[in-house]
């Protein structure tokens, strides 16, 4: 039976410690935090994002703009706020509604301020190895790696899905940790067969049951970075829980797994974007 990695009780940590350095140092830092449209899940991630700013003594600047707003209208305001010395972080909610470029947008925010580290330059930055920004999932699930104490070096990961948020950072900081990682998608050859050699198994799919009990070796670290909806529209992951935490030897639930340190590690984002700013 599976060890519960609490992403709760991990992310409260991190945010205490974000709390007690902004307190020690008083520092004043502002997170602008963008939502266009009437998104639900969007709606419940922002205020997710509002409250922890509270908690961590972060001034969080909502700036709620209707559906249909042009691409236009966005930039202006991203170049707004990259010139406002209180916002010290800029956060655009995505998925943008269809008339709006998401690359443009992301593009046009000053990589100082880029707390997500979707910007090309940032990316870069991850890329190479060095780095401010932490892309926030991924850098959650290190943090939840290292709390069961596994070690990373040498280990065989699978990462599924290769998206530029999740997929592809979270590849190359298992790398920067020493793991030999495999990258799976919808292409791969014997999905399954490439799952089974993993120490360390991380699912970035979207898709409800999409990982089953076969495809996990016995005694593997389990992480599963889904955000799906059930039959019953409840929370679920993208991994079958009740068979595979059967065979994992540490697994993450959904909710209070990778969702809370997203979060968390956001605030330390914007706690850095201050300390780069100056
Ligand atoms: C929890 C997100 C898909 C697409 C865009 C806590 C969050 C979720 C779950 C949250 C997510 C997912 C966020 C829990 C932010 C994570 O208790 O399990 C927090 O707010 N998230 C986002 O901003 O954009 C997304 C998932």
């Amino acid at each position: 039976m599976a060890i519960l990695i609490d992403g709760k009780a991990v992310s409260q940590k991190v945010k205490d410690e974000v709390r007690a350095e902004i307190e020690r140092d008083k520092l004043s830092i502002g997170l602008a935090v963008v939502i266009v449209g009437n998104n639900q899940a969007s709606r419940v991630y922002v205020n997710n994002k509002k409250k922890a700013c509270e908690v961590c003594g972060i001034k969080s600047f909502e700036y709620a703009l209707p559906e249909e707003t042009t691409e236009e209208e966005l930039l202006e305001l991203v170049d707004t706020l990259n010139e406002d010395k209180n916002i010290n972080g800029i956060l655009v909610q995505l998925p943008l509604p269809k008339q709006i470029n998401e690359e443009h947008i992301i593009e046009r925010i000053s990589p100082l301020k880029d707390v997500d580290a979707f910007h090309a330059t940032n990316v870069g930055k991850i890329m190479i190895g060095n780095y401010a920004f932490l892309p926030c999932t991924p850098a959650g699930v290190m943090e939840l790696i290292h709390s069961t104490g596994t070690e990373i070096s040498g280990k065989e990961c699978v990462v599924i899905g290769r998206s530029n948020i999740v997929g592809k950072p979270m590849a190359m900081l298992l790398l920067h940790e020493n793991a030999t990682v495999t990258i799976c998608h919808s292409r791969t050859k014997d999905l399954a067969e490439v799952c089974r050699r993993a120490d360390i198994l991380v699912s970035a799919v979207g898709k409800a049951d999409f990982v089953t009990a076969d495809m996990v070796k016995e005694g593997a670290v389990v992480i599963d970075v889904g955000m799906n909806r059930d039959a019953d529209n409840k929370l679920c992951g993208d991994v079958r829980f009740d068979e595979v935490e059967k065979k994992a030897s540490y697994i993450t639930p959904v909710p209070g797994g990778v969702g809370p340190m997203t979060i968390a590690m956001l605030m330390k984002n914007t706690l850095m974007a201050k300390r780069i700013q100056g």
